[in-house]
């Protein structure tokens, strides 16, 4: 007899600890990314999380470029390519497809998961308008995972919409004259997706410094049905210019400064993890230059640089509506001054 389709995802439970994860690899060897790259591994940890039963879309960028050198790749699940703003199309537009083949009985009735990832040229700048478009279509299950690290990478680091403020770019490089040539704050993308599509069912924000929470989101996002979107936050040793040594203790001085919070957003209901909760149930958090001067783009910082860093981000914690989420005021506040 033939099978039903459902519709239903997989059941993925959260793993219990790191002694738990699954040891089977989908990500391997036969990619060429730079030494210490944090978007390889949260390639590898998200596949690992989703397991075999995967269609794995991959947006232009480094993770596309960097993945699948001509005739090796690292994928060991079926990957696709899609066009640097498509990732949402890819996702609505594979599990579409896959779910009419099952309902017509062309292929085996199973649950598939589908992941898209772009980086932050290709999501929050370029493809966001899809990425939107795929949170309105509650009846598909995907997931689209955003790796930010913070330029656009693959093309020699020039600056995105999620770049940093004061960064050194190749679109950016400070001179004598002036010294601070990008000076936009950064995009706050998943809380703007979370706050902007109200039946999409969750949102998160994610480290892979932080491995089992990280695998435990993305698990989450593939479990709990319809499209869902994680933003992951990518050391990037060529980018930033650190030593590769770095990468993971760089991913944890960005939550510990409280510059990138961790957060899910799940059926509307905010929830702070990890170190993130302490930090909006009240623990210090660490001074931003502890980051930022570990970075060779924030080298020509200056004192007030630093400082005017670090007020935007006390001011994040201390004065938007839904701390490190949802910014808006209920009242006019004066601006930080811009050095
Ligand atoms: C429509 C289009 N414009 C420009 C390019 C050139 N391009 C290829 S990769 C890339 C950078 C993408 O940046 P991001 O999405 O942040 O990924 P990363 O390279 O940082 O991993 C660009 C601009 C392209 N492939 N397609
Ligand atoms: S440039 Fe950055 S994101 Fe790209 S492969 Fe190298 S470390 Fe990874
Ligand atoms: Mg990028």
């Amino acid at each position: 007899m033939a099978e039903v389709f459902t519709n239903a995802t997989q059941v993925l439970q959260g793993f219990k600890g790191v002694k738990k994860v699954s040891v089977e690899e989908y990500f391997t060897s036969g990619h060429r990314t730079c030494q210490g790259c944090e978007s390889a591994l949260v390639m590898r940890l998200m596949i690992k999380a989703a397991g075999p039963r995967t269609i794995v879309l991959g947006a232009t960028g480094c993770m596309y470029v960097a993945n699948t050198t001509y005739y090796t790749t690292p994928w060991v699940v079926p990957w696709m390519h899609t066009q640097l703003g498509s990732s949402g199309s890819a996702a609505l537009g594979t599990a579409a497809g896959l779910k009419a083949l099952m309902k017509k009985g062309r292929m085996k009735a199973e649950p598939i998961n589908v992941i898209a990832f772009c980086g932050d040229g290709g999501g929050a700048d370029m493809g966001l308008g899809a990425i939107s478009a795929t949170l309105t279509h509650k009846e598909y299950n995907c997931l689209i995972l955003l790796y930010d690290n913070e330029s656009y990478a693959n093309t020699d680091i020039q600056a995105s919409g999620s770049t940093p403020y004061g960064a050194n770019t190749t679109f950016s490089p400070p001179g004598s004259v002036k010294r601070i040539m990008h000076n936009r704050w950064k995009k706050n993308t998943a809380g703007m997706l979370a706050a902007g599509h109200p039946e999409c069912r969750y949102v998160a924000t994610v480290d892979a410094s932080y491995a089992v929470d990280m695998m435990n989101k993305v698990r989450k996002a593939l479990s709990i049905g319809g499209p869902t979107f994680i933003h992951s936050f990518d050391p990037c040793p060529k980018g930033w210019d650190f030593d590769p040594m770095l990468s993971h203790e760089l991913g944890e001085l960005a939550v510990e400064t409280g510059i990138f919070p961790l957060y899910e957003v799940e059926d509307g209901v905010v929830r702070h993890y990890g170190k993130t909760r302490a930090i909006a149930e009240g623990r210090p958090r660490k001074p931003v230059r502890e980051y930022l001067l570990k970075q060779g783009r924030f080298a020509h910082f200056t004192e007030e640089d630093l400082d005017y860093f670090q007020a935007k981000v006390d001011e994040m914690w201390e004065k938007w509506e839904i701390p490190g989420v949802i910014p808006f005021w209920k009242e006019k506040r004066p601006a930080v001054p811009m050095p």
